[in-house]
């Protein structure tokens, strides 16, 4: 790889997962991370780090210039439930940012952007289950209305400008390193967390709300494998569907009891609810598959052991 790397957002829920592991790849000093706040002491001490904030354009183009940056993965954003509660706020990061960045591709400063999209960018009039690549889009959260509208200007970057920008539509991430902040599939985490601590969980969505999901692994692998894949690969350059489990808070209730026979769920249902109505239940990834080979490793099963080690380790 010509050029360093630099994280923006890596000190968060994704960011400080794919920070270690694009160290791992391309050597530490070669991954600049940067957050508005210090993270994880593994993040920390494995290379270096900038205090950043995703909207001061000045400081972005110093960093890029300070380490000659040639590739950035913008992590950054205020996810859908507390984009909710400040919606203006929320905008402005998720949106600055991001022009940010894709200005940078335009003047030629860097050479390839990575840009996360949710599955938020559906709305209740997608079909549910199963949801297509293409199909109707009319998001009703702020944080949804964002990434649609981000998947526009990077489709429209790389074909005025050519800027090579690539981004797949995250479902639920679960992982147990880095706990998530303000989204509305966080209870697939919290649950881990309460069962074993408490044997017991009060879940803030339905028992019957399915929603998209996808172990940490396979998150990082899918956003690893998307920039190395070669530019004629990357056909959708809005945003890829990218599925993988697909669960409701009972079903993953049923899975988890059978590690710890007395856990109790119960069910108080918030405004994170109409949210989760809002969004698809599954998603075809049949595009993203075909064009970079994309394949998912964790099901159910092997992302409930997983997350019930990690999480007991994490607890000790
Ligand atoms: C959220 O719940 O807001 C996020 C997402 C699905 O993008 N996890």
């Amino acid at each position: 790889m010509a050029g360093r790397i630099l994280i923006i957002g890596a000190c968060g829920q994704i960011g400080t997962e794919l920070t270690l592991k694009l160290r791992e790849i391309h050597g530490n000093e070669e991954v600049i991370a940067s957050d508005i706040r210090e993270g994880a002491a593994e993040l920390m001490k494995s290379g270096p780090f900038e205090i950043l904030n995703a909207t001061d354009e000045p400081h972005i183009r110093e960093i890029v210039e300070k380490y000659q940056i040639k590739e950035v993965y913008l992590m950054a954003a205020m996810l859908s439930a507390t984009a909710e509660k400040a919606p203006m706020k929320a905008w402005d990061l998720n949106m600055d940012s991001l022009f940010h960045i894709l200005n940078l591709g335009k003047e030629g400063k860097i050479e390839k952007i990575f840009w996360p999209s949710s599955i938020a960018v559906f709305g209740p009039t997608t079909p549910k289950d199963k949801t297509p690549q293409t199909i109707i889009m009319e998001p009703t959260t702020v944080y949804g209305i964002s990434k649609q509208t981000g998947e526009r200007w990077c489709a429209y970057y790389n074909r005025k400008y050519g800027v090579d920008v690539r981004s797949i539509r995250y479902p639920g991430i679960i992982s147990y390193k880095t706990l998530p902040g303000g989204g509305t599939t966080d209870y697939a985490i919290e649950i881990f967390h309460e069962a074993l601590k408490n044997s017991a969980y009060t879940s803030f969505l339905a028992s019957d709300a399915a929603l998209p999901m996808m172990y940490m692994d396979d998150a990082i692998k899918a956003t690893v494998d998307i920039m190395e894949a070669p530019a004629e690969k990357i056909k959708v350059r809005s945003s890829y569907n990218l599925g993988a489990i697909s669960f409701t808070p009972q079903i993953l209730a049923d899975e988890i009891r059978k590690h710890i026979k007395d856990f109790k769920i119960s069910y108080e249902p918030d405004f994170r609810q109409a949210i989760a109505e809002s969004w698809p239940s599954s998603i075809d990834d049949s595009v993203a598959r075909q064009d970079w080979g994309w394949k998912h490793e964790y099901g159910l099963e092997k992302m409930t052991t997983t997350m019930l080690k990690g999480v007991e380790e994490s607890l000790k």
